[in-house]
């Protein structure tokens, strides 16, 4: 039993990858030198949670390679526990490339991750299954693109999903959308699939038109009671207008923070999850919560990693303060 000491933990499940950020604008094919940075959406989300102070593990499987050891190293330097992720001998660790081209140097990706130990089949869920069914988290995160790796991955990730219902964690699921993985019309019917299993559904706003053609918070959250949503509200997330809330068909608002200039809006909604579930977690007033994700998307815009700009307590305190910069 639970006391009322109880430190609140999360853990987040998925494929990490190794990112190959060119350090020029352009075609790829013409870059010439990346840098590597340790990315994915759900351990994103797992060192954001572990920067804002919240005890989280990290839950995967990942080739026992050089960039398989570079993500654990990463996910250890940051804090984040990951006696869950598995080096699995004879296995890859999957990689992608980022391109920056075009008049507004819009992203886009290349992914290297077909053969990745969560692709192949590779990552065995039984340990993380029976301490998901032991409740071992108060709070289990997970994406829509597990789901969107290979069909392996796709029956691991409906294993874990649903054992962490089954246990009575609190789960989110950020559906992010990525239609290099998968087809719209494949996108479509996950997001049904997974609606009786979440508790929150975070989506962005240009996917949520995408998939279920409105973005408006609380016509969402009648379209998944339709569904089978028995959870407790869906965010959607609106970049740099904010983010909205429908909870029971309340719906809250919160305006974006102002950022100079923006380098990389990628990993900017891990970050807001991160934000916004250790927001719930510490019992903040739910438009702090809200307002804690935007304040971390807007820290993740500000650098190249996808969470190399992710705010640390003190700076989060600052700005709480009225002080921009947190002191050094
Ligand atoms: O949200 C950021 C992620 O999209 C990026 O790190 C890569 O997880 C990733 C993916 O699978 O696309």
């Amino acid at each position: 039993m639970r006391t009322g000491n109880h430190v609140k933990t999360v853990c987040t499940i998925g494929e990490p990858l190794v990112v190959l950020v060119p350090d020029e604008l352009g075609r790829l094919s013409q870059v010439n030198h990346f840098r590597p940075y340790v990315a994915g959406a759900e351990v994103n989300t797992a060192i954001g949670l572990a920067r804002l102070g919240i005890a989280c593990s990290f839950a995967s499987g990942v080739g026992n390679d050089p960039f398989g050891e570079k993500v654990l190293r990463a996910a250890r330097e940051e804090g984040v526990d990951v006696a869950h992720v598995q080096l699995i001998d004879g296995a890859q660790t999957g990689v992608f490339f980022k391109q920056w081209s075009g008049l507004q140097h819009a992203t886009s990706v290349f992914y290297y991750r077909s053969g990745s130990a969560m692709a192949v089949g590779r990552w065995d869920t039984g340990p993380l299954e029976k301490d998901l069914a032991d409740g071992a988290w108060d709070w289990v995160h997970v994406t829509g693109i597990t789901a969107m790796i290979s069909p392996p991955a796709q029956e691991a990730f409906f294993r874990v999903l649903k054992a962490a219902k089954q246990s009575g964690s609190t789960v989110s699921l950020d559906i992010n959308v990525r239609l290099k993985l998968a087809s719209l019309s494949e996108w479509k019917s996950l997001a049904q699939r997974v609606l009786p299993y979440v508790d929150w559904f975070f989506t962005g706003d240009e996917e949520a038109m995408q998939l279920f053609d409105t973005k408006d918070s609380k016509q969402l959250e009648q379209i998944f009671r339709g569904q089978g949503f028995e959870g407790e509200g869906v965010v959607v997330k609106e970049g740099a207008d904010g983010a909205v809330a429908c909870v029971g068909g309340v719906v809250t608002r919160v305006p974006a923070f102002e950022v100079r200039s923006v380098v990389d809006t990628v990993g900017a909604g891990d970050g807001f999850n991160a934000g916004f579930i250790a927001g719930m977690l510490r019992d903040m007033p739910f438009q702090e919560a809200l307002r804690l994700g935007c304040l971390v998307g807007a820290y993740a815009v500000t650098s190249a990693g996808d969470y190399a700009g992710y705010p640390t307590l003190p700076e989060v305190a600052a700005v709480w303060q009225g002080k921009e910069e947190a002191p050094r």
